[in-house]
């Protein structure tokens, strides 16, 4: 059986960092793609000598040329840039958007049947664009963010709790953004739901909302430390876990940014919601009961994405 193809559009931190994880799981050959010449042939070049220390067996490459994606089974996406200092949303949003025209023409041309996971932010809003730009089926893109600040979630749970962190479960809900909902009652240490054990006085209300704030601004604390960038290692494993799911047919239950119709009573958004990813893409949405606060709380989350939305419809009206 021939290797599957894995397409990395962007070579950046995250990219680099997908490639070699890509690698180290043998998911398959990596084709890494940038438009900053030597980037991604110098990385590729590096992690395939890494390949004989480490054991395993993938074949890389870099690029400057769509044509060389041609036929990819998953594309994960981090083109774009950060914001810098001094710059507005807009201004991200208008240059970032312009990347997912370019990102999705080249998809839509050379591999318009491969799984893609967009992780270029506004998360949201980019890969609402990066579907229109490429024409894919709603089943065959998402956006990675809610393994992410599950994971965020999980990990400062499991310091509360002093447990291993695979017995953490999280859930979280919503835009990716300090909007987010991280939902205590569907979150569980070996199926103790979070609420319980509040009760049980494992922690307390207010540091469990203290975790939760810190969860919800997981992001921002990162980007403070390494002041020149943001996080990597943990998007880029994120990514992975959902590309594994596609590929290997695992139909696990994630949250990822999905795209809606009328589920959650929301309509033509991509938004954090749990979904079954296997072989065929997104399989299922998974709509679970919200109590008030609950619902108002993602219907403050879904409004800021539709409000970046629409402002990419200002920027592009051919994305309208
Ligand atoms: P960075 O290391 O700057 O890499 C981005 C790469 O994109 C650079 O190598 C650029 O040369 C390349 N690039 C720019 N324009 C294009 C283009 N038109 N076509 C192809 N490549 C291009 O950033 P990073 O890897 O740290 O982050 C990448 C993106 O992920 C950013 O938008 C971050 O904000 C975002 N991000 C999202 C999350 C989520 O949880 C959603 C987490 C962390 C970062």
């Amino acid at each position: 059986m021939a290797r599957k193809k894995i397409a990395l559009i962007g070579a950046g931190q995250i990219g680099g960092t997908l490639a070699h994880l890509a690698g180290l799981k043998e998911l398959g050959d990596i084709v890494l793609f940038d438009i900053a010449e030597g980037t991604p042939q110098g990385k590729a070049l590096d992690l395939a000598e890494s390949s004989p220390v480490d054991g395993f067996d993938a074949a890389y490459s870099g690029t400057q040329s769509y044509a060389d994606i041609a036929g990819a089974d998953v594309i994960i996406v981090t083109a774009g840039v950060p914001r810098k200092p001094g710059m507005s949303r807009d201004d991200l949003l208008g240059i970032n958007l312009k990347v997912m025209d370019s990102v999705g023409q080249g998809i839509k041309q050379y591999a318009p049947d491969a799984f893609v996971i967009c992780i270029t932010n506004p998360l949201d809003a980019m890969v609402w664009a990066l579907q229109k730009a490429s024409g894919l089926p709603r089943n065959k893109i998402v956006g990675m963010a809610g393994v992410l600040d599950s994971a965020r979630f999980r990990y400062f749970l499991a310091e509360e709790f002093k447990v291993s962190v695979e017995d953490v479960t999280a859930f979280v809900l919503g835009g990716h953004g300090d909007d987010m909902v991280p939902l205590a009652r569907y979150s569980t240490v070996a199926g103790i739901p979070l609420t319980d054990l509040v009760k049980l006085g494992w922690t307390s209300q207010e540091r469990l909302d203290a975790i939760i704030e810190r969860t919800r601004k997981g992001g921002g604390e990162i980007v403070n430390l390494l002041k020149t960038g943001s996080a990597f290692y943990a998007p880029a494993a994120s990514a992975i876990a959902m590309a594994e799911s596609y590929l290997k047919d695992k139909r696990r239950v994630l949250p990822a940014a999905a795209h809606l119709t009328g589920q959650y009573g929301v309509n033509d958004v991509f938004v954090g919601v749990p979904i079954v990813i296997g072989a065929n893409g997104v399989e299922r949405i998974v709509e679970i009961e919200l109590n008030e606060a609950e619902k108002a709380e993602f219907a403050k989350s879904v409004k800021a994405v539709e409000g970046l939305i629409e402002a990419c419809k200002g920027i592009n009206p051919a994305f309208a």
